[in-house]
């Protein structure tokens, strides 16, 4: 179409010079009308006349000013295959896969271009690399979560394996360093462990371990005192020396000798202290013999 246009204006041209008049001159340069981008068309009449532009591909407008659809730039190109117009120039799709997001992100066709959109946890150019909080200390292209402070508890912690490994103070156990040991308990509820009474081992002379306070630790029998129970509590005494508390009237102060050094005729136990002459038969109990109506009774004194 336009060669024939353009050929129609040049034997137009040629029939001009040909005539005898040179009004030909007259006729406005075709740039003049339809801009760089164009060409005229004219009626075939004598003299020709000018009928408009015919825009050259990529151009449109009266004038041919400006680009046609799916042509860019100042030069109105169109943008090859796979590819569009953006920021002045064309740039490729994502679908042209120009542009790796590898396996933790996706391909987006952004007003500047193809561009990653990373899943939760990567981030980068190219979603190859860790968001803050996560590791990929092993390098297998993987982000795990990474240490974090107070994260372990009562432990240290420890990601240079790629994953967070939790090494628990002595007495705590659990993923996070929250629970206690085996061996050790929190009866008191304020999340500090302390060793139970079978793993404190402790030696309660005249008494039980009981942990219930959250702290393991010697319930003495009555008469005894002290962290292991081998002293008499107060009002109780060991004046015979043999580790066995009696109601007294001075505590016991020194070390009760329990290896049996001293006086080994009274049989084990606590001793009774003389009871009150209530039988009035002496300062021993039972000393009197039993009648018919049992021990203890109203029979007459012994010697
Ligand atoms: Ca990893
Ligand atoms: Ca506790």
């Amino acid at each position: 179409m336009r060669l024939l246009t353009v050929a129609t204006v040049v034997l137009l041209h040629l029939g001009a010079c040909a005539g005898e008049e040179p009004e030909a001159a007259a006729v406005p340069a075709c740039e003049d009308r339809c801009g760089a981008h164009a060409t005229c068309t004219y009626a075939p009449s004598d003299p020709p006349k000018f009928v408009g532009c015919a825009c050259d591909e990529g151009f449109a407008g009266a004038q041919c000013e400006r680009c046609a659809e799916g042509f860019f730039g100042e030069d109105c190109e169109a943008c090859a295959p796979g590819t569009a117009f953006a920021d002045g120039t064309c740039v490729a799709l994502c679908r042209t896969g120009t542009l790796d997001c590898g396996p933790h992100g996706a391909c987006v066709d952004a007003a500047s271009g193809p561009a990653c959109v990373c899943t939760g946890g990567y981030t980068g150019d190219a979603c190859d690399t860790c968001a803050t909080g996560l590791q990929d200390n092993d390098g297998d292209g993987t982000c795990r979560p990474a240490c974090v402070p107070d994260g372990c508890g009562r432990g240290s912690c420890d990601d240079t394996s790629g994953e967070v490994v939790c090494t628990c103070d002595e007495g705590y156990a659990g993923s996070d360093c929250s629970a206690c040991a085996e061996g050790f308990q929190d009866d008191d509820g304020d999340l500090f462990c302390a060793p139970t009474c079978a793993t404190a081992e402790l030696a309660c002379v005249h008494g039980s371990c009981d942990d219930a306070s959250g702290s393991p630790g010697c319930v003495c029998d009555e008469g005894y005192a002290g962290d292991d129970c081998s002293a008499c509590a107060e009002g109780f005494q060991d004046d015979d020396g043999d580790g066995i508390c009696a109601p007294g009237d001075e505590p016991e102060e020194g070390q009760p000798d329990l290896g049996g050094g001293g006086s080994s005729e009274q049989a084990p136990g606590p001793v009774r202290p003389p009871i009150p002459d209530e039988t009035g038969c002496g300062p021993q109990p039972n000393q009197r013999a039993p009648d018919a109506g049992g021990a203890g009774g109203s029979g007459p004194c012994l010697p």
